[in-house]
This record gives C-alpha cells, structure tokens and sequence, in this order.
C-alpha cells in the first residue's frame, strides 16, 4: 500500500520537513522527552539546536515534546573531547533508572548543532532513538557555498528566481529565508558562504555595504558559517580611488589592508575573499606583469592570520594555439609552493568547464606544496539548467574516487583543505527552481563532510526526508536519481564529448557554431568532426595534453582499445567506422548512446507517473512537468547533433533508427533572447 501522500507542499522545506512519523517508529520517539541542555545553555549554537530540536520533535510526532517524564535527550556541548571543528556523538545510554538517555556531545557548539540535525535526520527516516549511534567528524575544513549573485539581485547561471539576497534593504530588515538558508546549510555541515558573484563587484568593498555583510555575519554566525567576499583585483581604482592595482604597489597593499581592517572591525570572523582574476576579462595581477602568486599573497597579507584568500584556477587565454584544457596546468603548476600559507587555490573538478562530464582536473596531486580545493558546480549551467531530474552525487563521486596517480585519489587530495559548490539558490518557492535540484544542494554538503558517503546513501536520505520514507517509493525513486547523471550525458555529449552548447545561455544543442571570435568558445573546436572523423586529439599526436597527468593515469587514456570509453573523444579524434569496445562502429555507437539518453528520461516521465500515491499533488505535478520538459530536450539535443554530424559525415542511420525531427536548418536557427543568462 502505498500510505497516505502528504498535504500539498511547495518544497520550501526542503529536506527539514519532519513529516510525521506513524505506528511503532513514533510510539518509540514518543518515549523520548524532554530537550534538556546540559552545558552551553548561553551559546547561540547551543539554542538554535535546541530550538531545532523542537521544532523537528513536533514534525515528527505531530505534538509538541512532553516536557518530563521520558528518557531525555540531552544537549552537552563542552564535553571537554578533543577533535576536529564540529565533531560530535550522539548515542543512547541506559540511565540508573532504567529509563534511556539519548545524549548529544561535542567539543564545540556547533558540533552539538550538527550532531542535532544528524540526529533528527535518523530520526525522520524512522530510525528506533534507542539505537542511534553516531561517531562523526568532518573529512575536510572547509565546505563552502559560492554564490554568483549579483547585487542588483540577478544571478549569473541561476535558474531559480532572483538572488536570495536582498542587498537593498539589508541591514534593516532581514529576510527570514536568511535563517532558514542557514539552518538547511548547517544541517549538511556547509560552514563558509560566499555571498557574491566571483565576476565580483566592487560595491562589496564599500562602506555602505559593510553593515549590509554584518547583519548576515551576525545571522549566520550560530549556524557556524563564516561570510566570504568575492573580491574585484582592480577595487582599489574603482572604489578606492587609486591609480593603479599593481599588487606590489604601497599604496595598493595599504588600501587592502585598510579594507580588511574595517571589514574585521564588524565581523570578527570574517572568512576571506574569493578571487576570479585575470580570466574570461576579470582584472588581475597579470595586468601589472605580476604573477598569481604575488597577487594572491599581497591580499593574503592584507587578511594576516584573521582569513584566508581563495584564488581561483579557473583561467585561459584568449589563444587557439594552446588547447583550452591545458592552460590552467601550464600557469599555476610552476608556482607550486610559491602561494602564502593563508592562500588556497580553488580548482574545478575537470579542466574544461563544468562539462556532463569531464576527466579530474590534471592540477590536483600536481602541487603538493600548495593548498587546493575543488571546486564543483551545484547549479546546472550545461547539465539543462533547472528541468527535469539530475543527479550530481555520481559527478562528483567520479571525480572524488578518481586516483590522481600522485599517490591519492582527488579527495585525499582536497580533504585537508576543503571543496566549494556554486550554489544553485535563487528566490523561488522551492529555492533551486526544481523540486529535484534540492537534491543536489543536498547531496554537495554530504559529499563535503563526507566523500566517502555514496551517492546510493545520499539520495536514500534525501528521498526519506524530502519526499516519503515509504521503502516502496525509495526503492524505485533511487535508482531513477541515480542513472540521471549518465542520461543526461547521454543525450547531450556522449563518449566524451564536451563544450557542445549554444553559445551564452548554455543551455540546447549548437555543435556547428564555429565562428566565434575566441576560437576556444566555440563547439567545432571541441568536437573536432569532420566528414572522415570527430573527437579531440589530446596524446602526443595531438595537444599532449594526457602529459599533464600521472604516468600510470595518461596510460590508462592513451589507448582508445582499453580505456574506459566515457571520455573516449576528451582524448582522441577517431574516424567515424572506428570500431568501438561494444562492436559497433563510432557512429552506431554514438547514436546508440543518444538513443540511450532519450530512453532513459521518458522512462523517468514513465516511473514517476506510478509514484503518483507517495507524492503530494503540487511537488507531484511539479515534477512531472519538469520531466515533460526533460524529454523535449532529450530529444532536442539528440536530433541536432546527429542532424549537424550527418551534415559532415552523411552516413545513414543504423537500420530502425528515427530520423531528426527536423532540419539541421531548423535547429540552427533557433534563437533563445529570453534564456537566463
Ligand atoms: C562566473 C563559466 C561560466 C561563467 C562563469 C565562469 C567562471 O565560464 O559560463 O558564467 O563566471 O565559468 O567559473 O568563472
């Protein structure tokens, strides 16, 4: 049976609904009251775990806790453990009277907060509190959310409304989502927001908006986040009325230390800043015949011991010569060790751009005298934006299992420092634009406290707390979430393929475009395909750029026969009757795999369909919209493509096969003015 759907809901809950709970699971929490804080009562952490602890108590037995008379759950937040920042347990003793004791202990208060919401997270997928039993610390520092918003209130690749920042009538009025973002960061651990676009402007280092940065340093500090800037090199000229942003200049080294001072004056702990320099136009060291070290270590100085300065590795040249995906490697490589300690260079998880998929990025094992976090991409800018349903947890596995060669795999790497997702938040109802892409902000703040977590365990979480922890509606939604990483590579660049968008919106199919002015911005130039083959020579024959991996990790890719042939045309340009490991010719299987995209959405539409009784009618039809819209882009991107590699090769489809829609002409011809940007 099915059981009951839920009460229609729009999302904004997000996974903290504390649906109620029914038969034998709430009977036992019913035994468990009252919130007794132990230590810490004076703390703000303390009390806004004691306050969530209420309130997730009151969801999921559908009354307000008993105030005595049951076995206690006892917050002891100064258990005088040593540990890592926000370590806690949580376990059941039995007491001398018999009756049990459900204690939640940490070193610090913000780990008996997040020992609070994992807790709460047991509970509400029906676990007995009698056996809880929880021993958890965080695998890496610092787990960071990045946001592109805009102070004008747009968000640059946001797909869900309009900034959840209200710079306008901050200080003043805060708005409470600003709690609300808070307690669902801290639930999964998120410790360090920043709060603005790294193409940054400089208003961020003006007084006006320094009170506007505290009212939310303040707001967040209980829930364990510290505020981030983005930061624009070039401030000191255009708000600091300087003449120059030379990093080695006096005058420009006191003006950021004069800047750090006052924002350390109204937040005491301020995190640091981000920085985008000298990359897709953004104002840099470089400009001054200055490296990105001096750079980023000039800033670091002007932050002391109180921050730190997160540089990111994000950068190319406006230059055909050198393949795009090298260019990261080949500037930062030689300055390994030359960054200050205070500095941490923020690297994404592939070389290219947030792809389907890409190979890790070369750069991480490649400096071990350098501090470096990963960087990855919670809002789907080339992943279909916010419809339908994508998965990212397998994504970032992927790259996080992913041995470097170097002696560790991309997490060991990272995990003394840190990770950082751009936030995929934005001002609607729901706060990802789609119902499903809360799954993703989710699944980011498990992975950062955790890389070790699976992507089958996280959605099973999600799932329980989001939807319905009916096992008959987890058992079939999980699979669904899971395989939606690889449909969506699938219909849009299968075997490795990359970069294949239309230009600016990021968002349908454009493989023809080839006449940009930045040869690199352009789809021809990343599949490479011709009448006689496609894919991008990356081996010796071609760019090298397999030479910037580990010996044993280019071996792996140097042979298209035994490498693994999801990122088979990343590496190599192979004729279309190349024969493939499944025995089919490129083309077929190329085809093939399209076909297996395009399958795999409508039977999404098709599962969710039968998923009717578990779900509310709003998130229901919600959802299956979303999906409608999943399967019209499957399509979309499938049909171009092979439409556009017809073009060149005119090779007829395998035999059974359904010809594109339409035209190639068609598809070149659409137009998007009105796609978020
Ligand atoms: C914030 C891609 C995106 C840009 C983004 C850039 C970056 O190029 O399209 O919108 O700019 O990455 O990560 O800096």
């Amino acid at each position: 049976m099915a059981g009951h759907a839920a009460t229609a809901e729009d999302g904004y809950a997000l996974w903290l609904r504390y649906a109620p709970l029914t038969g034998s699971a709430k009977e036992r929490l019913d035994q468990f009251n009252p919130v007794v804080v132990q230590t810490g009562e004076a703390d703000p952490s303390v009390k806004v775990a004691e306050e969530e602890l209420r309130r997730g108590l009151t969801g999921l037995l559908g009354h307000v806790p008993a105030s005595s008379g049951g076995s206690p759950i006892v917050l002891a937040c100064n258990d005088g453990s040593s540990g890592a920042r926000g370590h806690f347990n949580v376990a059941a003793h039995q007491q001398a009277n018999g009756r049990s004791l459900l204690a939640i202990s940490a070193a610090d208060s913000v780990g008996c907060l997040y020992g609070a919401f994992a807790l709460l997270r047991e509970l509400s997928l029906g676990r007995d509190p009698a056996t809880v039993e929880l021993a958890q610390a965080p695998a890496m520092p610092l787990r960071m959310l990045d946001h592109w918003d805009n102070p004008d209130g747009t968000v640059e690749r946001g797909y869900a409304g309009r900034s959840i920042f209200d710079w306008w009538h901050l200080p003043e009025e805060l708005s409470p989502r600003m709690i609300d973002y808070a307690r669902a960061n801290a639930s999964i651990g998120i410790n360090g927001v920043v709060v603005n676009n790294v193409n940054a402007s400089p208003l961020f280092l003006t007084e006006r908006y320094l009170p506007k940065l505290k009212r939310l340093a303040d707001a967040w500090r209980p829930y364990g986040i510290r505020l981030y800037i983005s930061v624009r090199f070039s401030a000191p000229i255009e708000v600091g009325g300087l003449k120059t942003a030379d990093p080695l200049a006096p005058q420009v080294k006191a003006w950021w230390k004069a800047q750090a001072g006052k924002l350390y004056q109204a937040i005491p702990d301020f995190g640091g800043f981000l920085v985008k320099a000298n990359s897709e136009g953004q104002p840099g060291p470089q400009d001054y015949h200055r490296t990105h070290a001096q750079g980023a270590n000039m800033l670091a100085a002007a932050l002391g011991n109180r921050g730190t300065v997160i540089w990111r590795a994000f950068v190319y040249a406006s230059s055909g010569e050198t393949d795009r995906v090298k260019q990261a490697y080949e500037e930062f490589k030689p300055l390994d060790g030359k960054f200050a300690p205070n500095v941490i260079l923020q690297v994404k998880n592939g070389p290219l751009d947030f792809q389907p998929r890409e190979p890790f990025h070369p750069l991480f094992g490649a400096m071990p005298h350098t501090r470096m976090m990963l960087e990855a991409q919670i809002t789907r800018e080339y992943l279909g934006q916010a419809t339908g349903i994508v998965y990212l947890a397998p994504l970032w596995k992927e790259v996080l299992d992913a041995p470097t060669g170097h002696g560790a795999t991309v997490a060991q790497v990272i995990e003394p420092t840190g990770m950082a997702g751009v936030a995929n938040t934005g001002s609607d109802r729901d706060w990802t634009g789609d119902q499903f892409d809360q799954a993703n902000w989710y699944a980011f703040g498990r992975l950062a406290w955790s890389p070790a977590l699976s992507s089958d365990q996280i959605a099973r979480e999600w799932v329980g707390q989001t939807f319905s922890r009916n096992p008959n509606f987890v058992r079939q939604l999980v699979p669904m979430m899971l395989s939606s990483r690889q449909a969506v590579v699938d219909y849009m660049t299968p075997l490795g393929l990359a970069h294949q968008m239309g230009t600016g919106h990021h968002y349908g199919p454009a493989p023809w475009v080839c006449t940009l002015d930045r040869p690199e911005w352009n789809p021809c130039y990343y599949n490479r395909a011709d009448a006689e083959g496609i894919g991008f020579d990356r081996t010796r024959s071609g760019s090298d750029a397999l030479a910037q991996y580990a010996p044993s990790v280019a071996a792996q890719w140097a042979d298209p026969r035994t490498m693994d042939e999801n990122d088979l045309l990343w590496f190599h340009h192979l004729p279309w009757s190349y024969r493939t490991q499944s025995g089919k010719s490129l083309w077929d299987e190329l085809i093939s795999r399209y076909d297996r995209g395009v399958a795999a959405v409508d039977s999404m539409a098709r599962e969710w369909q039968t998923l009717q009784p578990y779900v509310d009618h709003e998130r229901f039809v919600d959802v299956a919209s979303s999906l409608a819209i999943q399967r019209k882009e499957a399509r979309w991107w499938r049909d171009a493509s092979i439409a556009y590699w017809q073009s060149l090769n005119h090779l007829p489809l395998p035999a059974g096969e359904r010809p594109p829609e339409h035209s190639l002409s068609y598809y070149e011809a659409l137009e998007f003015p009105d796609a978020p940007g």
